[in-house]
């Protein structure tokens, strides 16, 4: 009935879900990815924060709000373990402050999954993490197309004379030809900018996007067939800040944004992406310590469900 018993949650039915080590979903944990589908993976580094700091505890934060989720999706109808292998691979090791050391090393380890022909889910961190992310992704598939929910751009040239923060991991990737920028799409940007060239940057630079106005306008399911279109059949990666909610759904993060989406919307566009050819996933800026009741952490880990899901259908339909 499943497809390995040995990668299944701890079963609720005999440890209630307050009960046992707060892995991800109550997963197994563990470093040995040889026979999953799927490795869910902390990068606890917010060395990048240009703002709030305390992303790093977000994986801590997912983990303990994810204890709620179940094996079946009836959204996209289907059964994650009857189709998917998953666990817990635990953090990344990094080094706090030192952001170029801590890049290499999230490079290194996130190939070490990415080469194992494994689909990674993982937690961050700032949005800095992205751009070894990629990378690590670009190592093993090419260039990708990039996915990118979020309230900003992040494709800033630099900050306060620096040039790696969490506003500018996409322009790291774009400089290094990393990305498929052509099939490249941002939803959600929105809130106040510095300048009107803020708000072209993304165009100019080759990207679609479909800013927060314009999808409250338009709608999820058009947007839908937007991302659909953009990306076509091409590698995709998908990046989820956890801004691109509105801060009412996600008010544990660095640089909230009013006018956002609710969570419904968000779990409607993720469920969307169905079909598509995506190789790994990131969600970032979960930032416990201005979290809420777990309103942040709780969403992050559905988010995360939903990327589970999605492969699960892919290999539903594709066994
Ligand atoms: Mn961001």
């Amino acid at each position: 009935m499943y497809k390995n018993e040995k990668y299944l949650p701890l079963d609720a039915m005999k440890y209630p879900r307050f009960c046992g080590i707060g892995t991800f979903m109550r997963l197994p944990h563990q470093k040995d990815v040889s026979e999953v589908d799927i490795a869910i993976a902390g990068v606890p580094f917010d060395t990048g924060a240009t703002h709030r700091i305390g992303a790093r505890f977000g994986p801590e934060g997912i983990r303990q709000h994810s204890r709620l989720l179940r094996y079946y999706n009836p959204a996209q109808k289907v059964h994650l373990f009857k189709h998917i292998t998953a666990l817990d691979y635990g953090d990344f090791s990094i080094m706090p402050g030192y952001i170029y050391d801590s890049f290499d090393m999230i490079t290194e380890q996130a190939y070490e999954l990415f080469k194992q022909d494994i689909i990674p889910i993982f937690m961050g961190g700032g949005h800095e993490v992205s751009f070894p992310l990629l990378r690590a992704a670009y190592k093993q598939h090419g260039e990708v197309a990039l996915i990118h929910f979020d309230a900003h751009t992040d494709l800033w040239e630099g900050y306060f004379g620096g040039k790696d923060m969490n506003g500018t991991p996409f322009r790291r990737a774009y400089e290094q030809n990393i990305l498929d920028v052509a099939h490249s799409i941002q939803v959600g940007i929105r809130g106040p900018l510095y300048d009107e060239d803020d708000y072209t940057i993304s165009e100019k630079l080759g990207f679609q996007m479909i800013d927060g106005p314009a999808l409250h306008e338009m709608g999820m399911k058009a947007c839908i067939q937007e991302i659909q279109k953009r990306v076509g059949n091409k590698k995709a990666y998908v990046t989820f800040d956890i801004d691109f909610l509105d801060p009412v759904f996600a008010p544990g993060t660095g640089t909230p944004e009013v006018g956002g989406f609710t969570g419904y919307e968000a779990l409607q566009l993720i469920r969307g992406l169905k079909g598509l050819d995506i190789i790994g996933f990131d969600i970032v800026e979960v930032n416990p310590s201005f979290d809420h009741a777990g309103v942040t952490c709780g969403m992050a880990a559905n988010m995360m469900y939903e990327f589970m899901s999605l492969v699960a259908l892919r290999n539903k339909e594709a066994p």
